[in-house]
């Protein structure tokens, strides 16, 4: 199968007519379908259609994109599970997961839904007698959107429903490793009610398209998910022509258990978190935490159970674990756990490719646990992105804070504790824009602000009420009825 571009309400090939081919982790035999492999140029047509269709999208009163929103939430529902089975052939995770991924981006969009009648702007007092002072949020214009392949649906429907809703006309980049999906997403949108040139989805690599977006005059913000490197890179290039930019990074997620935790529930929790997704989520549980008085018995649980999770394609139902994204990614894991056996970490369980039957034709690897991790080695310090666990011992709550802190990330974090006090400090103290108390590093919800502190992004925060500060601009306004020429600080003296 063949698929296109969207640009200006029209579906073609790149103007160079090259295409790329995506795969199927689970089984690199299959094909899942040729993408444009596009260009500049493609890019250039795609900011220029968006930019003419800007002046009728944003003068439309709001709660007529939000109906049109809604139609959109309620087409993703209508092809949830058919969304869920083009993101599992594309990426690998596995169904449950998958429903779950469609099931964040229906949230945002009847989130959006109800944003459209909400959309508050403030009024605020005067220094002055008979003069009203108030504020509007206003569209940016064109906001280029860079997407990653671990949410495939989730991600851009984060970033897609609040730029258009804000009354934006959008240029969107997906990853190359999440075409199908994207191009599901850009159809439903079209098939919802946005027109031609509102939204236009240009694929092809970050290098040539990403680079494009991130240089044309036209574009007015950027909003990326990704790794901390291309995020450095994305701001510099911005910083040039001064775009707005919003930057969804990494992370090195921990999650402590205290003596005094449910260990059952802590258990669950860090399963979840550290190898849903096969631990490639920003927001993954890559470091367990121990207090040293459970750390033997936590342990000896956490290895019998990760080495009793199934492993396989994420179609199959009884799967709780799909594969690696690519052979690149599947490099990067073994080359860590080499890393970690190097500096002297003890490999407790996995630590290879799991071949079994027919994942020998994908990039399948198994949990894999490394204990007596320090603070200080680079398998505690790095986001590698795969389903590896780094088990630190620390003596008490203090060392457990001292150590979740001991990171250049921020993103999410977890204390699992009977005691309520506990909890509390330890959440006035973790440096990180996410905290749960006896839950996992993930479960983000779409109504309540997602970002993180440090290396993990630039400041703002995705999700709820926050993401709509990320794709509008603040117009502020003074009337004044006093029909005389009034002097702010200077007539103000009684
Ligand atoms: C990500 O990891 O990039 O909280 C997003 C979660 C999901 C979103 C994760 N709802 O894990």
């Amino acid at each position: 199968m063949v698929y296109k571009n969207y640009i200006s309400g029209r579906w073609g090939s790149a103007l160079s007519e090259e295409t790329f081919v995506k795969r199927n982790p689970a089984n690199k035999e299959e094909r899942i379908g040729e993408f444009p492999l596009s260009g500049t140029r493609d890019v250039n047509l795609a900011c220029q259609a968006a930019k003419e269709a800007l002046p009728k999208w944003r003068a439309l009163p709001m709660p007529t994109r939000g109906e049109i929103m809604k139609q959109f939430g309620d087409l993703l529902t209508e092809h949830k599970e058919e969304l869920a089975r083009i993101e599992t052939r594309e990426m690998g995770k596995v169904l449950n997961e998958t429903r779950g991924d469609v099931q964040e981006g229906i949230d945002t969009a009847y989130y959006a839904f109800g944003e459209a009648r909400r959309f508050f702007g403030h009024t605020v007092p005067s220094e002055l007698p008979d003069k009203l002072c108030l504020t509007f949020r206003r569209p940016i214009g064109v906001a280029g959107l860079i997407t990653p392949w671990n949410f495939p649906v989730a991600i851009p429907c984060w970033k897609l429903v609040p730029a258009l809703l804000s009354g934006n006309t959008v240029v969107f980049k997906p990853s190359r490793e999440a075409p199908h999906s994207s191009t599901r997403i850009v159809e439903l949108l079209t098939e919802a009610g946005v027109p031609g040139g509102v939204v236009n989805l240009v694929h092809g690599a970050g290098t040539t398209v990403g680079e494009a977006i991130l240089s044309h005059p036209d574009i007015g913000v950027v909003s990326f998910t990704g790794s901390v490197e291309t995020g450095r890179r994305i701001a510099e290039a911005c910083g040039k022509t001064l775009k707005r930019v919003s930057l969804e990074l990494g992370g090195k997620n921990g999650q402590i258990v205290l003596s005094d935790a449910n260990l059952d529930l802590a258990l669950e929790g860090v399963l979840w978190g550290a190898f849903g997704t096969t631990g490639q989520r920003c927001t993954a549980t890559s470091r367990l935490i121990l207090e040293e008085k459970i750390y033997d018995e936590f342990l000896t649980m956490l290895i019998a159970r990760a080495e009793k999770v199934k492993i396989g394609n994420g179609l199959n139902e009884d799967m709780e674990m799909g594969p690696l994204i690519s052979e690149k990614q599947l490099e990067k894991v073994k080359k860590y756990v080499e890393i970690g056996k190097s500096e002297g970490a003890k490999l407790a369980c996995g630590g290879e490719v799991y071949t079994e039957g027919e994942c020998a034709k994908g990039y399948f690897f198994k949990p894999t646990i490394f204990a007596e991790v320090k603070p200080d080695m680079r398998i505690a310090r790095e986001e590698i992105f795969g389903p590896v666990l780094s088990v630190i011992r620390v003596r008490d709550v203090d060392e457990a804070i001292r150590a979740i802190n001991d990171s250049s990330y921020g993103l999410s974090s977890s204390i699992y504790t009977r005691d309520i006090n506990k909890a509390l400090k330890a959440r006035q103290r973790i440096e990180a824009g996410i905290t749960y108390i006896n839950g996992p590093t993930i479960g983000a919800e779409c109504n309540l602000p997602f970002g993180g502190v440090k290396n993990t992004g630039n400041g703002h925060r995705e999700g709820g009420w926050t993401v709509y500060e990320i794709f509008t601009e603040i117009q502020t306004v003074y009337i004044d009825y006093s029909g005389k020429l009034q002097k702010a600080q200077i007539d103000t003296e009684q």
